[in-house]
């Protein structure tokens, strides 16, 4: 079934530099959507990787005096590297260094040619390295005697060169259909309005090409130019469904792709150019681009060049990963910028983590176990507030398949974080604890519901902190192929009769 799988991606990473904060944060979003589909019932295609050619890695690389492939060997396996501490679920990472990628950016390449979009020019104009971007006249301003993109803020060299050209402006119209007809193709709302608006401002062609360089794929047939980077980098999503193959199932199962994660200040490449492209090369676009928000420290979005770096790995080694990934997924969702800090991050892990699900856990575990011998089966004697607390977790678990279709983390969160809220406040209300010598089924009953609503919560919770679930997930007993979603179609999860297995802390309170 076609609508079953679903390809999912990251950015591909510049390895022009340690990764931070920003680059944990694009990949954590899109490996919780891809957790939630698999969880779903989704056969998913989940790709990341590196971005390696194009004049910024050429110089980072003369830089560390070695030549772009030896650098680019050594960069991108600390961002592969990075995928295994981030507890990344990729199916695949992609390097645009790689044969199959060069096969399919060829084959783009001739397909734009062919359809007659790609003519040879001169391009005259601003050009940012650090952005790997061309800017109008109207968007550079001087600053500190330097000339600067009013978008990025990155300084702008004159180029002047010989350069091949894609007929953006050709395609201003048929994109703007484009965007009419899929409403929802660029999400949040308010980028796919900025999208809008900037291409109704009028396209001008793309320079596609650069000569002054030579590190990149070579035009085919034509050895002085090579492709600039974005038409390159772009195509790496086809590369990875086996384009330009396209009667192999992975392309056939997977192509178009269902979701593109990507920042916001990457969003003019994806919203317009790869559309464009994809068009002209009579191939279907993706369905869904989510450009997310900024990680800023301060007011300013964190960047290795601004030199305001949270450094991932040493928050991990500090404070776990699961409780770094929670962390970046409640405070910056939903497209807004989000600023961090070490005394939020403590706030979210102790309010959220440590009080509320881990306290759920710990505290009806210990008490089963202290009291039950770990063993408890409910019967059908539900009492009133019983009947209550599922109707209010059903009225919060009805929309969480909507709100992930549409990328929007933050309500999710807050509405799973709300049932733990919620099961909390039963088992005070409830008090079990004064049951067990007058209504001993009374208390089985409560806490029967209690594990379920635990086993719900630790489900829904597993895209965004897979280890602390998991550990739930097992001390219930729960196989792994049955934690699943199907228990929003009104499936029970936990047997009437349940034994479990202890369970260990699992969030430290911090102080
Ligand atoms: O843009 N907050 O690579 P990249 C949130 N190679 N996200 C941030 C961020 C921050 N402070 N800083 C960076 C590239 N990012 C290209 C992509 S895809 C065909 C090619 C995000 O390594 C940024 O928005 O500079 C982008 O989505 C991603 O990290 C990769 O950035």
């Amino acid at each position: 079934m076609k609508d079953k799988n679903f390809f999912i991606t990251t950015p591909i990473y510049y390895p022009s530099g340690v990764p931070h904060m920003g680059h944990a944060y694009s990949s954590i979003i899109a490996d919780v959507f891809a957790r939630f589909k698999r969880n779903d019932g989704y056969n998913v295609y989940f790709l990341t990787g590196t971005d390696e050619h194009g004049l910024k890695i050429q110089k980072a690389a003369e830089k560390a005096k070695l030549d772009p492939l030896t650098y680019c060997n050594n960069i991108s396996k600390i961002f592969k590297d990075l995928t295994k501490k981030l507890n990344l679920s990729n199916n695949d990472f992609i390097r645009t260094t790689e044969k199959r990628h060069h096969e399919s950016v060829n084959d783009l390449w001739n397909r734009l040619v062919k359809s007659g979009d790609i003519y040879l020019s001169k391009y005259k104009g601003w050009y940012s390295v650090s952005d790997e971007a061309y800017y109008n006249e109207d968007e550079i301003i001087e600053k500190n005697g330097k000339k600067i993109s009013t978008f990025s803020g990155s300084i702008v060299d004159w180029v002047e060169e010989e350069s091949f050209f894609f007929k953006l402006s050709s395609w201003q119209d048929k994109l703007l259909e484009f965007y009419n007809e899929n409403k929802k193709f660029i999400l949040p709302l308010s980028r796919r309005a900025e999208v809008i608006n900037f291409v109704k401002s009028g396209l001008k062609d793309l320079s596609v090409s650069r000569t002054s360089f030579s590190w990149g794929i070579k035009v085919p047939d034509n050895n002085k130019h090579v492709i600039y980077v974005w038409l390159d980098a772009l195509t790496n999503y086809l590369s990875a469904v086996n384009y330009p193959n396209i009667q192999d199932e992975r392309y056939k199962k997977f192509w178009p792709a269902s979701l593109h994660v990507i920042g916001k200040d990457i969003l003019r490449f994806h919203a317009i150019y790869w559309p464009a492209f994809l068009l002209a090369a009579k191939i279907e676009p993706p369905k869904r681009i989510f450009g997310h928000g900024w990680i800023l420290s301060g007011d300013e979005k964190m960047s290795k060049s601004k030199g305001n770096i949270l450094n991932p790995l040493e928050i991990i080694k500090n404070y776990g990963i699961d409780e770094m990934r929670y962390y970046l997924m409640k405070e910056v969702s939903h497209g807004s910028d989000g600023n961090i800090s070490l005394n939020s991050l403590e706030n979210c892990i102790n309010s959220d983590l440590a009080n509320n699900y881990g306290n759920l856990c710990q505290r009806i575990f210990s008490f089963i176990k202290n009291n039950c011998n770990n063993s408890v089966s409910r019967n059908s004697n539900f009492s009133e507030s019983d009947k209550k607390i599922i109707k209010q977790t059903n009225d919060l678990t009805k929309d969480l398949r909507d709100l992930m279709d549409n990328q929007n983390l933050n309500n999710y969160i807050k509405s799973v974080i709300g049932i733990s809220f919620l099961t909390n406040k039963y088992i005070n209300d409830e008090e079990p604890w004064k049951l067990k010598k007058s209504n001993i089924d009374k208390m089985n009953n409560i806490l029967h519901i209690a594990l379920e609503q635990i086993a719900k919560i630790s489900i829904l919770l597993n895209p965004i902190i897979p280890m602390a679930s998991n550990k739930v997930l097992d001390s219930l007993n729960i196989k792994p192929e049955n934690r699943n979603n199907s228990f929003l179609d009104g499936e029970k999860i936990i047997p009437d009769s349940i034994n479990l297995s202890s369970l260990n802390i699992l969030f430290k309170k911090i102080n």
